[in-house]
């Protein structure tokens, strides 16, 4: 078997429940949402335009790439609802300027 290199999180959704139902990952994560439930249920976020429908069984998942609190909910199910929160990883991509001089008080 060949492992993700990559940490890939699961949020399970059983019982009408996302599990767990808010989860802090680095930038540029990957999660998978896996439906571990007897009926069909949706990962939905209107704000940032991710929705997700999975059947019994089914598992998806979804790229964070970009910082930021999302909330989501399920269609279904409106009050099944669930939060990613995404931070900047502690490691500086190459694209950082050099525009940040400090600024002294006089
Ligand atoms: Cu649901």
């Amino acid at each position: 078997m060949n492992e993700n290199q990559q940490d890939v999180m699961t949020v399970m959704i059983n019982d009408h429940r996302y599990d767990p139902e808010e989860m802090t990952v680095p930038v540029n994560s990957q999660i998978r949402f896996k439906n571990d439930d007897q009926e069909t249920h949706s990962v939905t976020s209107s704000a940032d335009g991710f929705d997700l429908e999975l059947d019994p069984g089914e598992s998806e998942s979804i790229d964070f790439p970009n910082a930021g609190t999302f909330d989501y909910y399920c269609r279904y199910h409106p009050e099944m609802k669930g939060m990613i929160v995404v931070e900047e990883s502690q490691i500086k991509e190459k694209t950082k300027t050099e525009d940040e001089e400090e600024i002294s008080e006089n």
